[in-house]
């Protein structure tokens, strides 16, 4: 693998003697290798990827609107003084000068420059690195409050359609191509139950009453970097999702996963819940931030997307699941089962402090 890999890294415009390769394994879709060059005395360090065509059809959208969102931020944080080789990703061209490399197998790679000194999380420790995350997410947005929407591709359509989502569970338990619904009747009832949530959001859209806004749409934790020094957040990384969106999706999945008591896929239910105070620490960070660009209705909303984007995601697990695991990686063969179960216990969790969530958005 290191040998094709160093060909590979070899068609950006990079100059090195000595080159190495770690595999990082936190994400659920793309491959992604941490690169070191070294030149006598200099090391650099680069993020190599390659880009999972089977979830991102389009690599020539995407990467369009990766290069595209990463220079206007550059722009803005030159401007307010902030530091762009920091606080927001740099990407490397191909030696003839491509956005990414297609490889002869049809594989496709980018390549960017590491942000050193910064660590990525895939827990919380305390409520205050929480709210540090809140408030980079909502630094993120509104610095894209005035980003041309119009010139986003949508790279992955209908990906937060709660709605649409419901419909293709649907349509995987009737096909049932994996033999498995016998197996999970108890949580597509629990689903069945809730189908009304599925469309809260896309009847709101239809009438007009949520304004749509360039958004990050994947807000898991690991996918903002804080400074290994002063420990506040500093970059949001992971921004193949960046498309026309609702607040409410990065407000709401940056919850799930954060604020969440266990692991994404837990097995031991009794140990997922929510908990509250990194709740309340999250929604300060994110309402200092993003808060004066927010509508009424939306403030409202802000506690119940969390409960939508957490029964989402356990649809999604669902699907694939009842699919054969062809969209998310899994590690073991139940692997998208017991994420399921995890969100939607944290579903049921939600759902019994709903009221003490929308006090403390009220309080803020
Ligand atoms: C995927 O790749 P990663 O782990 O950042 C997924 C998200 C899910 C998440 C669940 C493009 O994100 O939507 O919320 O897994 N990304 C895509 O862990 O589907
Ligand atoms: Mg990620």
């Amino acid at each position: 693998m290191n040998g094709n890999l160093k060909a590979i890294i070899n068609s950006f415009d990079i100059t090195g003697e000595k080159v190495s390769f770690t595999a990082i394994t936190d994400g659920h879709i793309n491959s992604t290798y941490k690169v070191t060059v070294e030149n006598g005395e200099e090391i650099k360090k680069y993020l190599l990827q390659k880009i999972n065509t089977f979830v991102f059809k389009n690599p020539d959208e995407l990467m369009q609107n990766i290069v595209c969102v990463t220079e206007f931020l550059r722009e803005k944080i030159r401007k307010n003084g902030g530091d762009e080789t920091r606080e927001t990703l740099t990407f490397i061209k191909t030696r003839d000068k491509k956005n990414y490399y297609r490889a002869e197998n049809g594989d496709c790679w980018r390549c960017y420059v590491f942000v050193d000194d910064a660590y990525a999380l895939n827990s919380i420790d305390s409520p205050e690195i929480f709210y540090e995350a809140g408030r980079t997410f909502g630094c993120f947005q509104s610095l894209l409050s005035d980003y041309p929407i119009e010139t986003l591709y949508d790279t992955i359509p209908d990906f937060h359609n709660t709605e649409k989502r419901y419909e293709n569970l649907e349509n995987a338990i009737k096909n049932d191509r994996a033999g498995r619904v016998k197996k999970v009747e108890k949580e597509i009832e629990f689903i069945r139950k809730r189908k009304d949530d599925t469309h809260l959001f896309t009847d709101l859209i239809k009438k007009n009453e949520l304004p749509v806004r360039v958004t990050h749409n994947d807000t898991k934790l690991n996918n903002v970097l804080f400074d290994k020094k002063t420990g506040k957040g500093i970059c949001v990384i992971d921004l193949d999702t960046v498309m026309p969106g609702l607040s409410l999706y990065d407000f709401g999945d940056c919850i799930r996963y954060g604020a969440s008591t266990a692991k994404e896929d837990e097995h031991d239910l009794s140990l997922v819940s929510i908990d509250l105070k990194l709740f309340e620490a999250y929604a300060r960070g994110y309402l200092e931030t993003a808060g004066s660009s927010l509508t009424e209705k939306e403030k409202e909303l802000l506690a119940v997307s969390s409960k939508i984007l957490t029964l989402e995601l356990a649809i999604r697990f669902l699907e694939d699941y009842l699919n054969g695991d062809e969209y998310f990686k899994t590690d073991y063969p139940d692997h998208n089962l017991f994420r399921t179960k995890a969100q939607l216990k944290l579903v049921e969790d939600m759902e019994s402090k709903m009221p003490q969530m929308e006090e403390i958005i009220r309080k803020i």
